[in-house]
């Protein structure tokens, strides 16, 4: 397993993995991972609250995204699973758009192009077959091989353990591998799939299923952000060179609930939440960065109040969320509405006109 920083945040060398990250760098990572804590916390508590529908907590693998947003390139495509919030709004997808999601009053109410984030793929394991299309469409542009960051381009796909046990994702692993195609699958194995821990669904260890498509693959401490960059770096080097797909899998694991609607003390005990809790991502490179004189407890203060002041803005944004328009999302549903789908919109559209009174 590659680790670049100790859990007592101590840094180690790697020749297979060499990465220069400044001070600036560094600040900048663990910064993004406080924050991105607190917007699951803020996010928790607004499900609590009644504003969202549901919440699907990233507590634990912030090192997973704040690694990912030092190694994407200016033409890479993201293609998240459910989790990945913070690297969404990182990647200029706004607080109100994320919140909305999980309100349930929009799909994917961003950008997609605009952010290179894509849709969060609801059906576990579907995100995968988009993103291999995508890097057999940006390979068949022309997009890959010219040794250039500035104009090559690949696609960074996130799925989970218990993803791996869907047919659609090792269709897409035999596609990727086939096609060569320019994809890197960031494997995030918190351990769990809901209740089912990651050893039921895989007698051996994920990035040694992936190599046996012929993918390139590597383990990596997914609590550990140096790591994680030095990592998706090289495989999505790789993947814009022409070199074919990777797979990496970050060991790490979900420190929150599956879902607000999830009940963890139901099937895993307090000594191994606590084990992990000795690992956790933000802690490591904060000790890191006092141990190396990069940060003080000025810094950390600071970084407090902007913490703060972020909570303050994600839950302001629950007003900058529009109210759906139901009988215009009923249309979504095909590209032509089928007769069908025309009715129960003016159904809806009529009920949607009676009085409060009359409609009840
Ligand atoms: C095709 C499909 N089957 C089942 C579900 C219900 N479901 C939602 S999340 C989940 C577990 C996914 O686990 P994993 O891929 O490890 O991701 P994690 O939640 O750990 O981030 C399941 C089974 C679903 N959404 N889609």
């Amino acid at each position: 397993m590659v680790q670049l920083l100790s859990p007592e945040g101590v840094r180690k060398d790697s020749p297979e993995y060499p990465i220069d990250l400044d001070a600036e760098q560094l600040r900048q990572a663990l910064e993004h991972m406080v924050l991105a804590r607190r917007l699951d916390v803020e996010g928790t508590n607004l499900q609590r609250h009644g504003e969202l529908s549901l919440w699907p907590p990233l507590i634990g693998q912030e090192a997973t995204q704040a690694g990912a947003i030092l190694a994407i390139g200016p033409n890479d495509q993201v293609f998240p699973g459910y989790r990945e919030q913070a690297l969404g709004h990182w990647m200029g997808v706004s607080i109100a758009d994320i919140l909305a999601t999980w309100r349930g009053s929009a799909i994917c109410p961003w950008d997609t192009v605009a952010t290179r984030f894509g849709a969060y793929p609801v059906m576990i394991g579907s995100g995968a077959l988009h993103g291999v299309g995508y890097a057999m469409g940006i390979q068949r542009d022309g997009m890959t091989g010219h040794d250039d960051p500035s104009t090559d381009a690949a696609a960074l796909l996130f799925h989970g353990d218990g993803g791996m046990s869907e047919g659609d994702v090792s269709e897409s692993y035999v596609f990727a591998a086939a096609n060569q195609a320019p994809i890197v699958f960031c494997c995030v194995n918190n351990q769990y799939a809901i209740s089912e821990r990651t050893t039921v669904s895989a007698r051996t260890s994920l990035f040694r299923r992936a190599a046996g498509f012929g993918i390139h693959s590597v383990q990596v401490d997914g609590n550990d952000a140096i790591a994680m960059a030095a990592v998706l770096r090289d495989c999505l080097r790789r993947a814009r060179n022409g070199e074919g797909p990777c797979f990496v899998e970050a060991w790490t694991y979900r420190m929150g609930a599956h879902t607000t609607t999830d009940d963890p003390t139901r099937y895993r005990s307090k000594e191994e939440e606590q084990a992990w809790a000795a690992l956790d991502p933000i802690v490591r490179l904060r000790t890191h960065l006092l141990n190396e004189h990069l940060i003080d407890d000025d810094w950390l203060a600071a970084l407090d109040e902007r913490a703060d002041a972020f909570g303050a803005s994600v839950r302001a944004a629950i007003d900058d969320i529009p109210e759906p328009d139901l009988v215009a999302e009923l249309g979504n549903v095909y590209v032509d509405p089928t007769p069908d789908i025309r009715r129960e919109q003016q159904e809806l559209a009529d009920w949607l006109a009676l009085d409060p009174e009359e409609a009840n």
